[in-house]
């Protein structure tokens, strides 16, 4: 069995330097929030398997070729001979404003389906993590990710779920259909602010919202602040842990690096603050480079952003 499973859709991500609509060089990567998280914890050195559908062309091969190079397990990808890659353009509109356009209507990714996924969970893993993203992909992604969450929590499997809403695939209303029963497998809920009500009653307070998800069995609730850190609330209390300060030149796959950073520190046994602290100090090197994953830490350079504060209680 793998320290972490992660299922969802990987994407052909095509980067411009300024506007789409002038042209101009792209170039090519691989994105995904799922493989972002799967790659950071393959980077720190754990056991790191991504499952998904790919397309059966020389994008499919690009995306596993891609993972693979990382140290990530793809053995258990279903490629898939009808459908195609799912694509991503991002432009750069501003120094600090990137617009993300996807074409992935029908793509191979989003027909995930539980037939893709039963073999990986069987095998097992000591982390499941899953985003909001997959299920918003289509109804089969959607029971996929439902049974993978209710049957891995089943054996004793941690599972993580990250929010992660993405507007231009779903409204908030769908979001909350979808996501908030899947909570009820999940152990650890990560968010931003502003998503927290995606698994509760729209305009919940966060202190609501983290107390019906205790209700439902979610022990540890961490809501993303940005350049301000992270609030943890466990069943011990709530602790703030302030971000690494960095200059920012690229936000996208941040929350991924700060996802994958607390789950590595979770896998190497660490406390809840030096958990908090590895994930602020992922995160920071994923704004502080380009692209997704590419800047993204190994286990020796975590010490690089060694010096900064340490938790406070709230
Ligand atoms: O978190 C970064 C992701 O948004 C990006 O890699 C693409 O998974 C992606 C998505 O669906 O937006």
């Amino acid at each position: 069995a793998v320290d972490l499973l992660t299922v969802g859709e990987s994407l052909v991500s095509l980067r411009a330097a300024g506007p789409l609509a002038v042209g101009g060089a792209l170039t090519m990567h691989v994105a995904g929030a799922e493989s972002n998280v799967a790659i950071g914890l393959a980077r720190l050195g754990h056991r790191t398997a991504w499952v998904g559908r790919v397309s059966d062309d020389e994008l499919g091969e690009y995306v596993l070729r891609q993972l693979r190079a990382e140290g990530v397990r793809v053995d258990g990808v279903t490629t898939d001979p009808e459908r195609p890659a799912g694509l991503m353009f991002l432009e750069r509109r501003t120094a600090d404003l990137t617009r993300v356009r996807y074409h992935r209507a029908g793509s191979a990714g989003s027909a995930l389906g539980v037939e893709d996924v039963r073999a990986p969970i069987a095998e097992g893993a000591r982390v499941l993590h899953l985003t909001g993203i997959t299920p918003a992909l289509s109804d089969s992604a959607r029971e996929a990710v439902t049974w993978a969450a209710e049957t891995a929590s089943r054996s004793g499997t941690l599972v993580c779920l990250d929010v992660n809403y993405r507007a231009r695939l779903w409204t908030r209303e769908e979001a909350r259909a979808a996501l908030t029963p899947l909570t009820t497998y999940a152990s650890l809920v990560i968010a931003s602010a502003d998503e927290l009500d995606l698994v509760d009653e729209p305009g919940a307070a966060e202190s609501t919202v983290v107390a019906r998800l205790a209700a439902r069995g979610v022990d540890t609730v961490l809501v993303k602040l940005g350049a301000d850190g992270v609030r943890a609330h466990t069943r011990e209390g709530v602790r703030h842990v302030a971000a690494v300060p960095v200059t920012a030149v690229d936000t996208v796959g941040a929350g991924d690096a700060f996802s994958a950073g607390y789950l590595s520190g979770l896998l190497d046994g660490l406390d809840l603050d030096d958990r908090l602290r590895r994930a602020v100090t992922v995160g920071a090197f994923a704004v502080s480079s380009h692209g997704d994953w590419e800047g993204l830490p190994r286990r020796a350079d975590l010490s690089l952003l060694d010096e900064h504060e340490t938790g406070s209680t709230i």
